[in-house]
């Protein structure tokens, strides 16, 4: 068993001076500036799916990520989301008329105070920007400045007992209208998985818009989970039901190839995948190969977490 101290994963230089970064901005949004550098582009005057409202003021965080933003026309034309095709340059075009709105997520299970939040209740919790890496287990990676306010902040509300040891998530099921999961390949629907403490975490948010504008469904409108320090597959999309419970919940990936895709799936250069070296990544829109970082560059925020467990607990 290897255990390491969080201060002795990441050298340094990894980690980004957010601080500095943001002097050297003088300004708040990030995304605000490349917004308005690409103003007149197609993508910018596309109508938006009804959802949640984005508000004009956005509160930003310390999480601004000296790193250029991938483009929004590569964010939203390269997804992951095998409910509409397992080919990433298919989904934009598959997704386009999916209606996310009205829409509901029933939060449940081991809480005192069940909920049922539609769109409006959602926009009703202050929406932030955070820009945050999201790297996928595939060994590619983007920069997205999300939209979206801490879970912890809706869990907060359902209040969890003191049993509930897990978060478990659940994307529609709806298979006329996600023709994927009409593929017996997989069971359906997507489901995963946090601790209650991973949950909890500030860095942990339920996303409803990028760029400043609300989600496109193939980015997983009306509203997704983003948990920056594991690996993208955990950061589920179109989700309707949230339930606290006792036991760890088993994702779609795990119930599909457990041997390959862990719980936990923290993002760990040192635990490569099955079939691929977790090592490097490729920035998308960039080609370029850069290092992978422990918990995605994310470890001073989150190692403490995982003191318990070995390296390769991080992953499986
Ligand atoms: N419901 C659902 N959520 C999902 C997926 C999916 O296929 N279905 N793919 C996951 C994977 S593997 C990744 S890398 C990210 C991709 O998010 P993006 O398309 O917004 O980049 O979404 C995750 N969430
Ligand atoms: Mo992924």
């Amino acid at each position: 068993m290897v255990k390491v101290k969080p201060s002795e994963i990441t050298p340094e230089h990894h980690y980004l001076s957010r601080r500095e970064f943001l002097k050297g901005m003088g300004i708040v949004s990030a995304s605000a500036m490349v917004l308005a550098a690409c103003r007149g582009q197609s993508v910018t005057s596309t109508a938006m799916p009804s959802a949640v409202k984005v508000p004009s003021t956005i509160t930003s965080t310390p999480k601004e990520l000296n790193e250029p933003l991938t483009s929004f026309e590569a964010i939203t034309n390269y997804n992951n989301y095998y409910e509409f095709s397992i080919n990433k340059e298919a989904v934009a075009r598959l997704a386009k008329d999916f209606p996310t709105s009205p829409w509901k997520i029933d939060v449940g299970g081991l809480v005192n105070n069940p909920k049922t939040f539609d769109l409006d209740d959602l926009a009703k919790f202050s929406q932030q920007e955070r820009i945050y890496r999201l790297r996928c287990v595939e060994a590619w990676s983007m920069v997205i400045p999300w939209i979206g306010f801490p879970l912890a902040k809706l869990l907060k509300e359902v209040e969890p007992m003191s049993n509930a040891k897990y978060v478990r998530f659940e994307t529609l099921y709806d298979p006329d209208q996600l023709p994927g999961q009409n593929s017996r390949a997989y069971e359906w629907p997507y489901i995963e998985g946090l601790r209650v403490d991973e949950a909890m975490n500030d860095l942990a948010i339920l996303s409803t818009g990028l760029y400043g504008k609300a989600l496109l469904p193939q980015s997983g409108a009306p509203v997704r989970l983003v948990v920056p320090w594991k690996y993208g597959f955990k950061s589920i999309k179109s989700i309707v039901k949230i339930d606290l419970v006792e036991e760890m919940p088993v994702s779609l990936w795990m119930a599909a190839i457990p041997q390959e895709y862990g719980f936990y799936a923290n993002v760990n250069p040192e635990v490569d995948h099955r079939r691929w070296s977790q090592a490097t990544e490729r920035r998308i829109g960039e080609g370029k190969r850069m290092d992978t970082l422990f918990f995605n560059g994310y470890a001073d925020e989150v190692a403490s977490l995982y003191e318990d467990l070995d390296r390769r607990e991080w992953y499986y």
